[in-house]
């Protein structure tokens, strides 16, 4: 069997999900695709790539990414930085020839994601983002539904991004809160989420009304590098920075295919998780999913009898998409990890098969699009058009 080597750079929470997917797709998907030996990770230090090397199973560590690209061995770069250096590393990545793999947003900017789009459609290398609860496989049964005419056409639709890790004033300020570092808030660290299931279940977004807050425009410094994602350490009496990105963003959406909805994310949803939902409603039924109850799918039949129409609830099991890889009943419980496998399968697969799979660095690159016209929209109160991909 085919073993590919990855060098890993940024060796964080999300360093740990890839980590974890690398190890356990041939355990789910057997036989694999191929497998895939974690030769090296690479962090700020050479003292935390160490301890992550040995912490996620790599054989070594390293303080220089850059000798990872240039290491003819390495097969995948899979990058799980801050985004302000996805476009840096990608593209140093696509020149050296290499698959990518890369934490999702895309980027910081439209310039940024035009780039990174272009370095891999020249290198011609399998290109993916990490949008990975698509993967979920009741977000997967919902496609089939839709697909298969079953909710007729689709009229409308709602989805959310809600947390609540961001909603205490004195939790930290991390990369997340600074525009030169992420590129947005709430809108691209969660909301791309949504936007990415909801163009994977309807299509294109054509224009978009939006609405950006920030609540909290302050923050008491994070100390160390590590992303805390809010775990509040010491008081209010830490010295503070501005916050310059959103903390909140409502989008009202128009779809190619005629069905008008909308997006909403905020991290400061106090009572919110992990709440990404999505209800969508056709002609003939609807449907309604929610992470936090991600085995579950609820649909609504317009043609049930008049007495007994109303959701049910399908469990997802070893009859629904990757089920029969995952596990043997219904509701044994799908996790975040499986959704990262899942996506690390699809990853694998194409580069095996060298076909090109999705969410790729186009779907990203239309994805930083919806949000540049959301942005120029909550400035100019107007409806904006989605730019296209050159
Ligand atoms: C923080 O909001 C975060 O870690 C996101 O960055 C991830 O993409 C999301 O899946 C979990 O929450």
């Amino acid at each position: 069997m085919k073993t590919y080597n990855v060098g890993l750079i940024g060796a964080g929470f999300m360093a740990k999900a890839h980590s974890i997917a690398y190890s356990g797709m041939p355990i789910f998907f057997w036989p694999a695709p191929a497998l895939v030996t974690k030769k090296v990770i690479a962090d700020l230090t050479q003292e935390r790539a160490d301890a992550a090397a040995a912490q996620f199973g790599f054989e070594r560590g390293t303080d220089n990414w850059r000798s990872v690209i240039e290491d003819p061995n390495i097969d995948i770069i899979d990058i799980c930085t801050p985004n302000n250096a996805h476009a840096e590393i990608a593209i140093a990545a696509a020149e050296a020839g290499k698959h990518i793999l890369c934490e999702k947003p895309i980027s910081r900017t439209i310039e940024e994601a035009h780039k990174m789009y272009h370095a891999v459609k020249k290198a011609g290398t399998v290109n993916m983002l990490a949008f990975n609860y698509r993967m979920t496989p009741a977000v997967q049964l919902a496609k089939k539904y839709i697909d298969e005419g079953a909710i007729g056409d689709i009229l409308d639709f709602r989805g959310t991004y809600l947390q609540d890790w961001s909603a205490d004033p004195n939790s930290p300020l991390s990369w997340r809160f600074q525009k030169e570092i992420c590129g947005s808030g709430a809108f691209g660290d969660i909301a791309t989420h949504v936007v990415d299931m909801l163009r994977f279940l309807l299509g294109d977004f054509t224009e978009v009304n939006a609405r950006m807050a920030t609540y909290i425009n302050e923050r008491p410094i994070q100390t160390g590098v590590a992303d805390s994602l809010g775990n509040v350490k010491g008081g209010s009496d830490a010295p503070k920075k501005k916050v310059d990105v959103d903390d909140q963003c409502f989008l009202a959406l128009k779809c190619k295919n005629g069905a008008f909805g909308s997006i909403e994310a905020t991290r400061n949803a106090w009572g919110r998780n992990n709440y990404i939902t999505f209800e969508i409603h056709g002609t003939k039924g609807s449907i309604y999913f929610n992470y936090e109850r991600r085995d579950e799918l609820q649909v609504c039949f317009a043609s049930d009898p008049g007495d007994r129409r109303g959701f049910r609830t399908v469990y997802t099991g070893p009859a629904h998409p990757f089920g029969e890889a995952l596990w043997p009943i219904p509701a044994l419980g799908i996790g975040y990890t499986e959704t990262k496998i899942v996506e690390m399968y699809k990853f694998i697969k194409a580069i095996t098969e060298g076909k090109q799979v999705s969410p790729s660095f186009e779907d990203g690159y239309n994805i930083e699009l919806i949000g540049e016209a959301a942005f120029k929209s909550a400035a100019s109160g107007l409806w904006e058009k989605v730019g296209k991909v050159e």
